[in-house]
């Protein structure tokens, strides 16, 4: 299957929104708890090992990193749009000093609910450590603001293939008692499971209607 995401380039790395590419066109973001394999996600996603940085170190990502897809990015034969995924930093790092966490949940926070461009997040989880507290906090806010979500259950490769589909059932099971809306899958960077799926969640978030994705989010 050929990669959609193929061509990535890096385009900056920012310490505010302000900072970011134009906010036009669309845009993915990826989050996730610091260490979960974002980055690796990332790399594994667009086919460009050396992409994004990663690390073994827990909080290497502490800017927002831009990535563009090369022009002209046509989706269902609308015209070429912009199309950028997004690296986050990640949190829940209890290293990271105190104030850059701080500066970081406010700066997420405003990206989320700002960014027009915006048209939904892939949320990296550790298969071995679903949905700790700032995972919930994002489903929750993806829910309350209508922002599609798709879960990357990630190094699938540490467990055997029975235990993934059992965390992914699990997972699912708890979306639903919960009244959570997001699509999940097993993922791993490293074995390339899941990958070409994946490609093809980020491709229906791309696609996403610019109205439907925005509605409730403005402050
Ligand atoms: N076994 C395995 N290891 C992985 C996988 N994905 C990432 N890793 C490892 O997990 C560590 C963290 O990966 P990163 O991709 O840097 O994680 P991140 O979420 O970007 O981390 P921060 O930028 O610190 O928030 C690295 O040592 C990776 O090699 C995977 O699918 N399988
Ligand atoms: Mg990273």
């Amino acid at each position: 299957m050929s990669n959609p995401l193929q061509g990535a380039q890096f385009v900056l790395a920012a310490h505010r929104i302000s900072q970011l590419p134009a906010d036009q066109g669309a845009e993915v973001a990826f989050a996730g708890r610091s260490n979960a394999g974002k980055s690796s996600a990332l790399n594994a996603l667009t086919g460009h090992k050396g992409l994004a940085r990663t690390s073994k170190t827990p909080g290497r990502t502490q800017q927002m990193v831009a990535f563009s897809l090369p022009p002209p990015t046509q989706i269902d034969g609308q015209p070429p749009l912009d199309v950028r995924l997004i690296d986050l930093p990640g949190y829940g790092y209890a290293k990271v000093p105190l104030e850059m966490r701080e500066h970081w949940k406010l700066e997420i926070d405003a990206y989320l609910h700002q960014r027009r461009s915006l048209r939904g997040l892939i949320l990296i989880v550790d298969i071995r450590h679903p949905l700790k507290e700032f995972d919930r906090l994002m489903l929750e806010f993806c829910f309350a603001t209508q922002l599609p979500c798709h879960l990357l259950l990630t190094k699938a490769d540490k467990l055997s293939r029975g235990q993934a589909t059992q965390a992914l059932a699990t997972l699912l099971k708890q979306f639903a008692a919960e009244g959570l809306h997001a699509t999940a899958q097993v993922f791993s960077s490293s074995a390339g499971t899941g990958v070409d799926e994946a490609r093809q969640a980020v491709m229906t978030l791309l696609r996403q209607p610019r109205e439907g994705a925005h509605q409730g989010r403005e402050r």
